[in-house]
């Protein structure tokens, strides 16, 4: 072999390659696709057999997965769809174009939606159903940069009028605006989904679907048939969050879900794989995943070429060349494309040797093939057992032409001037003169003309527009009072914790014949952490397929309960994962006509700072619930140390503007939050996300003051939990001191007080501060409302009204950092001094992290101290005595710096 001729192998090698195709072709005729699989894996066994290594690769040849002998016939009317797709994107284009021009640098994008334009139109025309009195329609996730492809459509068809389009990002225009990108708090009667923080839209949409089943086996909402479809950029697909939950859809067989990936090739600042081929690269990784994968790459002209190539160098070619060469092509002409694309291989030039360079330069990517693009959301939606992802091939800025299609500076492009409008406007032949083409105006063909009769009956047929967020959900009757009171007894000779207090009322809640169904229990693989793992049993754990194993712990009580009705979903090491479980059951009111209760229980620490911006996303998705920060504390998680011990949470949490964060200490105070949460939110469906901190220190929990102003007190944020022990002439005369904590900090500011009236006969209140966020935002509400209303009788802040008669030194203590009574302090009618847990924690006991972080009892009392000999109600011996007599070392480490 060694010694033949090349020239006498590559011709014995043409043969073979002939017989063995022509082979394959008999057996597919003759026995079909299955026997071919077959063979296929009898020569790779007997290969292995022998030794040869066959490369590992998930992918296939970089051809079109569907060929074109199973296209079904494409039912719409082509003319018609493509003069209303051309319509639509003019009208997309000049919005941008014209609020650019308005107001530079409003910004906006014009080649997101100039790539996607087709792959939407289809699934307007065919496929995205609306919502109808029987079915509930089918839930799209749009690219969020493309926004305004759908206003152009919603304004063909008479949802949003010409007027609405001038103010496309004008939202404080006194008629209000459209968003930038799809916002429900924005635009609630609107957009259902935020999609344009990248990663999270198919994060979000993967637990979607999830959630629709959960609903249907738990017969909250029947089994609908719903379709989930997520529009994602082939740039976003980079976020770790994009391909992160893939293995989640497969492993739950997802077939309700599909992603169109238009993979235009480009993001922001250039190629997405200049160096390599994105499609392929994302085809191994869903086709790893379990994914039925649908390539859309070549439009319906380049089928002919590759029947007619008996070479197989086409698809050789086309698997050869880079994305960043593919690029090139866009920006060049036919004649480019003829000597470099089909140049490199004589059999290829020959192939193409009928064809103009105009053909060439016209030949279409798949993904603005409304037939290719048909056929692959056919089989998307018929496809069952997985979800499906197409990958479709398009082009950015495509019609922009000199503009930017295909440039690196496309994504960016907000202005075009007259000649390139005129260049869309020919291209796209919309009947707009010359005359009137400078100022970019939209264009809707009469309300009867065909196009408008087309598209019409086709949302008709569909079952009306989309999107478009409906809440038609039922306010809960809430005949809950009666289970939290026992929470307000107290915990007579009992310890709890915080968290236990909290477990113990979920389990109740559960257990409640009105609401107990809609409870949602979320917990990332830390159930038992919480000492929740009760719930398993009585709850179950959430499995689409029941349980088809017999668990180890079968035998015992607690055992792990896996069930097709189960209540909790148990979604493994998965912060992200949760929260997206978390917005589907948060806004399962408006997307699916049900109010789910979400209680999703975490370490606090892998909340606001892991997924904040989930909870951001969580919050502009209106979604309403209860987040539940668990093991919070940075001294109260003892032992667990830098990356457990959560002192920031609810500095954190005080960005986000529809969360409510609360810092509980007594079982009670927790009671009265999550009874206000459940009223607020379901009963009189207002927008909240309750955020609480639960804690596992384990002490005595007191009753609830018996007195009118606790329970306010609490929600409010703050309350006099308890005044002086000192009585009468000698609490008078004493010096003052008001001792403010939360959380498990509170039992420190008591102790303190204890303290300072013991050994130092100092007077002090005890105060509980339950939400700093509440008092700082009742206050500034109150500053705002005075600075806008002179004259008028001023508002006086909660936090002002409930001292305004206090005398003294006030300070206040948490486990979380200084910053956030720091943040209120202008409200007191003294000095305020702000302890706290600034710094990084360290992994020790309880007593030695309130020792390092400076918020024991001893440093309240002495924080009192130093305040009272600073304002000369007390000596400055005191406070040096203190400090020894307190144990105190003043040459410690630093929290904030050590
Ligand atoms: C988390 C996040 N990072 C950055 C951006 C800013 N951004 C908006 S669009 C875009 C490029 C998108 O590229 P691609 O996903 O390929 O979409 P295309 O516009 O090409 O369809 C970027 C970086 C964002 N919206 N979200
Ligand atoms: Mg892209």
């Amino acid at each position: 072999m060694a010694n033949k001729d090349p020239r006498d192998l590559t011709q014995l090698h043409q043969v073979e390659n002939a017989e063995w195709r022509e082979s394959l072709d008999y057996v597919l005729r003759e026995q079909g696709e299955e026997r071919v699989v077959q063979l296929l894996r009898l020569l790779q066994t007997r290969a292995q057999e022998h030794g040869v290594s066959i490369p590992f690769t998930a992918n296939t040849p970089y051809i079109n997965t569907i060929p074109r002998q199973d296209q079904p016939v494409f039912p719409g009317n082509r003319t018609l769809e493509r003069r209303i797709k051309s319509i639509v994107r003019w009208n997309a284009m000049a919005m941008v174009v014209r609020a650019n021009r308005e107001l530079p640098g409003i910004g906006g994008h014009i080649s997101t939606f100039a790539s996607a334009a087709n792959l939407w139109e289809v699934g307007f025309n065919h496929f995205w159903r609306g919502r109808t009195k029987d079915f509930l329609g089918d839930m799209v996730y749009f690219q969020g940069h493309a926004s305004p492809g759908v206003y152009a459509r919603a304004f063909l068809e008479g949802r949003l009028t010409e007027d609405d389009l001038t103010r496309f990002r004008r939202e404080l225009d006194p008629k209000g605006g459209l968003s930038s990108y799809p916002h429900p708090f924005l635009m609630p009667d609107f957009w259902e989904f935020p999609t344009v923080s990248m990663g999270l839209t198919a994060l979000t949409a993967i637990y979607q679907a999830r959630f629709n089943h959960y609903l249907a086996d738990r017969g909250l909402r029947g089994s609908s048939g719903r379709k989930v479809w997520a529009m994602l950029g082939d740039g976003e697909m980079d976020e770790p969050e994009s391909l992160g939950a893939i293995t989640l859809a497969s492993r739950e067989k997802l077939d309700n879900l599909i992603f169109v990936v238009n993979c235009n090739l480009q993001r922001l600042d250039g190629p997405v794989r200049g160096n390599g081929k994105i499609i392929q690269e994302l085809e191994a990784a869903f086709r790893g995943a379990g994914w039925n994968v649908i390539k859309v790459i070549w439009g319906s002209d380049w089928d002919r070429l590759l029947e007619d190539d008996d070479s197989d160098k086409l698809v050789q070619r086309m698997e050869e060349i880079l994305d960043g060469e593919m690029q090139r092509y866009t920006v060049s002409n036919g004649a480019y494309v003829r000597g470099h694309f089909f140049g490199k291989y004589p059999e290829l030039e020959k192939l193409v040797a009928s064809y103009t360079d105009e053909q060439l330069g016209k030949l279409r990517r798949g993904g603005h093939d409304p037939e290719k693009v048909y056929a692959a959301y056919k089989a998307a939606v018929e496809h069952k057992g997985s979800p499906t992802v197409i990958l479709a091939h398009t082009i950015k800025g495509y019609g922009l032409g000199e503009a930017g299609e295909g440039k690196n500076i496309t994504h960016s492009q907000k202005k075009l001037n007259e000649d390139e409008l005129k260049e869309f406007r020919t291209r796209f032949n919309i009947p707009i003169s010359d005359e009137e083409i400078a100022s970019a105006p939209f264009y809707k063909p009469d309300e009867d003309s065909p196009e408008l009769e087309y598209l019409r009956s086709r949302r008709q047929t569909l079952g009306g527009s989309l999107p478009v967020r409906i809440d038609d959900s039922q306010p809960m009757a809430c005949q809950t009072e009666a289970m939290f009171k026992e929470y307000y007894e107290g915990s007579g000779e009992r310890e709890l914790a915080t968290t236990m207090a909290y477990v113990h009322l979920l389990s109740k809640l559960l257990k409640d014949e009105e609401i107990g169904k809609l409870i949602v229990p979320i917990v990332p693989d830390e159930a038992r952490t919480f000492g929740m793992e009760s719930l398993f049993r009585q709850a179950g754990i959430y499995s689409h397929v029941g349980q088809l194993y017999d668990p180890v712990d079968k035998g015992s009580l607690l055992f792990y309960n896996e069930k097709k009705t189960g209540a909790i979903l148990e979604e493994g090491i998965s912060e992200a994962g949760s929260l997206a479980s978390f917005i589907a059951a948060g806004t399962a009111y408006a997307n699916n006509g049900v109010q789910t209760i979400p209680f999703y229980t975490f370490y606090s620490m892998f909340g606001f700072q892991r997924v904040g911006d989930s909870i951001w996303q969580a919050c502009d998705s209106q979604a309403r619930g209860f987040l539940i920060g668990a093991t919070a504390g940075r001294t109260t998680l003892a032992g667990e140390g830098l990356q457990h011990q959560d002192g920031h949470s609810h500095l954190l949490a005080m960005a986000p503007p529809p969360v409510k964060a609360y810092d509980p200490a007594f079982a009670y105070e927790l009671a009265v939050i999550i009874h206000d949460g459940i009223t607020r939110m379901y009963c009189n469906q207002e927008n909240w996300i309750y955020y609480l901190t639960v804690m596992n220190e384990t002490y005595l929990m007191p009753p609830m003051p018996k007195r009118a102003d606790v329970r306010e007190g609490i929600l409010k944020g703050m309350y006099r939990f308890k005044t002086t022990g000192l009585k009468g002439a000698k609490a008078k005369s004493a010096p003052r001191a008001h001792l403010l904590g939360s959380g498990a900090i509170l039992n420190e500011a008591i102790k303190a007080g204890e303290i300072l009236e013991k050994d130092y006969g100092v007077a002090a209140d005890i105060w509980s501060v339950t939400s700093y966020k509440e008092l700082y935002r009742d206050a500034v509400e109150c500053e705002r409302w005075n600075l806008l209303n002179p004259g008028k009788k001023a508002k006086t802040p909660y936090l002002s009204s409930l001292l305004s008669k206090e005398e003294g030194v006030f300070v206040a203590a948490s486990d979380y950092m200084k910053a956030i009574p720091a943040m209120v302090a202008q409200w007191f009618p003294g000095e305020l001094h702000c302890l706290g847990t600034d710094g990084f924690g360290r992994s020790d006991g309880r007593d030695e992290l309130r020792d390092f972080f400076e918020v024991d009892a001893r440093y309240i009392a002495l924080a009192a101290l130093m305040r009272l000999a600073a304002s000369g109600d007390i000596k400055p011996a005191v406070v040096a005595k203190a400090i020894a007599d307190l144990g105190i070392d003043p040459g410690k480490l630093n929290p904030h710096t050590d």
